[in-house]
């Protein structure tokens, strides 16, 4: 690591430290290091020749309203997909890190740490960030629940290896992956947590995100014009003026060094 990245890496710790109110936003950055590929590594390889099934499709046309609307099977048999070659995914050391300073935080009550993810694989909370114990906002669902899109009655049966879109018990209707697609509103009462939290905090983190995705990425700009610290921890800086601490590196590598 070079000489920048650790001076960098010391303030943040001694920010870390002194913070009483912490909002943590978390990118597919986070889980790359459990081997899932994010959005962007997802479009790019795309183009590689025979990386995988779905590789010539764009996921904002599959993760979109329009698009199960027009093609309901395509889209479920690509969550299908995505379900299969996540479902042994573990959490990484970043995941891990930052359960354990939830855990810390509550345990000392000192700090209040909110964690708000993009992600929808649930390997925060498969490594200990609890949403019932901790405060921790998945924004845009959960790729391994399903709801009747008509009714919105949670799909409760087992759908491993089905093909067919999953008729709802309830009222017949179409059975969708509970996570939120391009061109849907979030949750209303998530995404007021989510913008108490980065509008309460003093020190922001946005961790593994491109910072392209809204409303999510207005939560740096929120916390920031309310005077909290920023900080960003990614590989390839997101550009972003209002970050005052840029931590290049990956996640999976520095949190652990962040948070004892
Ligand atoms: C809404 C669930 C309104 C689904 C997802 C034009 C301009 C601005 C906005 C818009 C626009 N046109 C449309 C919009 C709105 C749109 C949007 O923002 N589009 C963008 C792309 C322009 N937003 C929406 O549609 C949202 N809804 O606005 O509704 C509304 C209001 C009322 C009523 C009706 C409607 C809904 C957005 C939610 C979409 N769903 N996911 C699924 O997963 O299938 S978003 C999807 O992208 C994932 O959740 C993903 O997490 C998220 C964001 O991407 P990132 O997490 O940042 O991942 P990415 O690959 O981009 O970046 C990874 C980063 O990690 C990189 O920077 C990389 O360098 C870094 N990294 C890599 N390795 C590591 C690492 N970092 C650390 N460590 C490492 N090891
Ligand atoms: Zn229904």
């Amino acid at each position: 690591m070079d000489k920048a990245t650790e001076q960098t890496l010391k303030e943040v710790k001694q920010l870390i430290q002194k913070a009483k109110r912490i909002c943590i936003l978390t990118g597919a950055g986070v889980s790359a290091e459990s081997g899932i590929s994010t959005f962007r590594e997802a479009q790019q390889k795309g183009n590689e020749p025979g990386k995988g099934l779905w590789s010539q499709y764009d996921p904002q046309q599959l993760a979109s309203i329009e698009g199960f609307l027009k093609d309901p099977e395509m889209v479920w048999q690509w969550y299908q997909w995505r379900r299969e070659v996540n479902q042994d995914k573990e959490p990484n050391p970043a995941h891990t890190a930052i359960a354990h300073w939830q855990k810390q935080a509550k345990e000392s009550g000192k700090q209040k740490v909110t964690l708000i993810t993009q992600n929808v694989d649930g390997l925060h909370q498969k490594a200990g960030s609890d949403p019932q114990v901790y405060e921790v906002i998945d924004i845009h669902g959960n790729i391994w629940q399903n709801h009747c899109l008509q009714c919105r009655e949670q799909h409760l049966e087992d759908v491993t290896g089905l093909q067919q879109v999953p008729e709802c018990q309830v009222c017949g209707g179409q059975v969708r992956p509970s996570v939120v697609w391009f061109g849907e509103a979030l949750d209303e009462k998530k995404w007021q947590d989510g913008e108490t939290a980065a509008y309460c905090c003093d020190l922001f983190l946005s961790i593994g995100t491109s910072s392209q995705v809204y409303p999510a990425a207005g939560l740096m700009m929120l916390a920031k014009s309310q005077g909290a610290k920023i900080v960003e921890i990614n590989p390839e800086p997101t550009q972003s003026l209002v970050v005052d601490y840029q931590v290049i590196a990956k996640a999976g590598k520095v949190l652990p060094k962040l948070i004892d």
